[in-house]
């Protein structure tokens, strides 16, 4: 487009595509259903369309294991299907984001098999290889041998011996998943070279699998590991390295500048700081233009991990975002004008890896799950930077119930389940933090209406719909004044037509109250015209007490803010009242 910052208005939605919307009756979601409901993320007004992966891949994690950079997996329909698809979407004013994943690619990938081929196979060092370490006693290969002792982040060593060649290869992800070797120039150019071909194909922009891990720290070594942990923690070795930030100019430089044509960039960073994140998006350096950053969700894990889940302490969680908003804050002039920009916040509550927001975030009891669903919805959308919206979650979609392990088809949930099983962990606890945390929560089929299948398919689903789509539904929904969908309607309307929702600086109000989430977005236009959007959001079943006396009128007038001057506003957004969000 012409103006090189339209997409810190924008609102991304994500699609899942094998849980979006099935029309072959084979029970996954496809590329050809994306396009048959175009109509509904039209009728949301969302700006830009983050999808999953859909290119040909064994899908092991669902796609995230590519084999091929260049073509669309069968399972999701054609090249001639996508081209439609970003023709349905430009026409409608859309905009579509690939998922960009070259952290590593699939052990099927024509890169990998020449890789393992033999030592001295041309691509040989395009994946990273290590000899293994001797240890007396033991052969090499053996579990013990590995060049480090780090796990893989879906259970087992991050390494899986190669008999032909003799040599390990490192995985981060599962075994089918080969870590490229960022290194190696040759890589990264064929990696720049790709990219290149899908924006000249119409895309624009490329939501970055991990790519926060292309650069390790050599040499290898291993990581911390805790007491009774099966593996070290390589994080600290994989994580930010120390040419990440140079790869990802050069692929700026490379790939976005001589095309001219601002895309837009989302890099997902697990492990990222705010002092990281400063250096990823600062629009002076040229990397990225926003990281997905993993704090908050961070939240519930526990000692064991996401899988030992802990409650929400809420006021942790206002606190976190509200450090980003600040790390990530705009300059501003003595009138309060904004003069530059030195970062950008993505802001997120749920995606296809994490339990759905209004189960982890708000409360997904029948009784309150709608107004919690809004709640929620309007405290993400009222911080500054881009929201994304996960599939389902504009209608207010819960966790699922599973009842064992049979109904998971999540690799991360059950390599863990066997792994901790094996080690003689109590089976029903490990699937109570599964139905927590699992990954599946979010990967159910979206809910359409309340036919059979949930207007997802007419075949069998790849994996159980969610009991409860009778009762949260497109169709119940769209169109439906109070509604979830039309409340998110509203927030993406107003994020449009409002500079403070849009580019407003950011301000927490009463950052201890654990019950209330208080807010205050400020913009000051260049003729010095001053426009305000207080957000009051009530977190418990109890509603907001704002009446006068209210002890939360008198913290906030601690803080400056005279609630008595908003009494008559029309914009106070008070998410116990969302409509006034319309
Ligand atoms: O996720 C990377 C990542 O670090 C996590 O979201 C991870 O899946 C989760 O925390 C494990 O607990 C990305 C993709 O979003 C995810 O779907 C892929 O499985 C993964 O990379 C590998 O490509
Ligand atoms: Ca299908």
């Amino acid at each position: 487009g012409d103006d090189a910052d339209w997409w810190r208005r924008a609102v991304v939605y994500q699609i899942y595509p094998r849980s979006f919307q099935d029309t072959n009756a084979d029970g996954y979601g496809d590329i050809p259903g994306i396009t048959a409901r175009l109509d509904h993320l039209d009728r949301l007004g969302v700006d830009v369309v983050w999808l999953s992966p859909v290119y040909r891949s064994p899908q092991d994690d669902n796609g995230y294991d590519i084999s091929d950079y260049e073509d669309i997996d069968p399972l999701f329909g054609s090249l001639a299907d996508l081209d439609d698809l970003i023709a349905g979407l430009h026409a409608r004013g859309m905009r579509l984001v690939m998922d960009l994943v070259v952290n590593h690619t699939s052990d099927e990938h024509p890169w990998f098999t020449a890789s393992r081929g033999s030592k001295g196979n041309p691509k040989r060092d395009w994946y990273i290889w290590r000899p293994a370490r001797a240890v007396p006693g033991l052969k090499p290969g053996a579990p013990g041998t590995e060049p480090t002792n780090w796990g893989s982040f879906f259970s087992g060593p991050a390494w899986q011996w190669d008999e032909d060649t003799q040599e390990f290869y490192l995985h981060l992800f599962s075994v089918k998943q080969p870590d490229l070797n960022w290194e190696n120039p040759q890589v990264r150019h064929a990696v720049y070279d790709m990219m290149g071909r899908w924006l000249d194909r119409g895309v624009d922009g490329f939501r970055m699998d991990v790519i926060n891990l292309i650069s390790k720290t050599y040499p290898l070594a291993d990581g911390h590991r805790p007491e009774g942990a099966l593996y070290g923690d390589g994080a600290a070795q994989v994580a930010n390295g120390p040419r990440v930030h140079e790869f990802l100019h050069e692929m700026n430089q490379t790939v976005f500048v001589p095309r001219r044509r601002h895309i837009i960039t989302v890099g997902e960073t697990p492990g990222v700081t705010t002092a990281e994140a400063t250096r990823y998006t600062d629009p002076a350096r040229g990397e990225v233009d926003m990281v997905f950053q993993f704090e908050h969700v961070g939240l519930t894990d526990g000692p064991g991990g996401k899988f030992d889940p802990r409650p929400l302490d809420r006021v942790a969680l206002k606190r976190n975002l509200a450090d980003w908003q600040a790390a990530l804050a705009p300059e501003v002039d003595a009138a309060g004008r904004i003069t530059g920009e030195r970062g950008w916040n993505s802001n997120y509550w749920d995606n296809h890896d994490q339990p759905r927001a209004v189960s982890r975030f708000g409360d997904d009891d029948p009784a309150w799950r709608e107004i919690s669903a809004k709640t929620i919805a309007s405290i993400l959308h009222l911080h500054r930077g881009t929201p994304y919206v996960y599939q389902g979650e504009e209608l207010g979609q819960t966790n699922t119930v599973f009842t064992g392990i049979d109904s998971y088809r999540d690799l991360e949930s059950i390599n863990y389940f066997r792994e901790r099983t094996g080690v003689g962990d109590d089976p029903d606890a490990l699937l109570a933090g599964m139905a927590v945390n699992s990954r599946d929560n979010a990967r159910t089929p979206v809910q359409w209406d309340a036919t059979a299948g949930a207007g997802f398919t007419s075949g069998t689903p790849w994996i159980d719909v969610t009991p409860n789509y009778g009762e949260i539904n497109a169709a119940a929904q769209v169109g439906v004044p109070g509604s979830v969908f039309e409340h998110y309607r509203a927030l993406i309307a107003l994020r449009h037509s409002d500079d403070a929702v849009a580019l407003g600086t950011f301000r927490l109000l009463d950052a201890d109250a654990p019950d209330s989430w208080t807010l205050l977005r400020e913009y000051v236009d260049a003729d010095g015209t001053r426009e305000q959007v207080l957000l009051l959001a009530s977190c418990t079943r109890k509603g907001l007490e704002t009446g006068p006396g209210s002890a939360l009128r008198g913290r906030l007038a601690a803080e400056g803010v005279d609630l008595g001057e908003w009494d008559a506003a029309e914009r106070v957004l008070m998410a116990s009242r969302p409509t006034d969000a319309a």
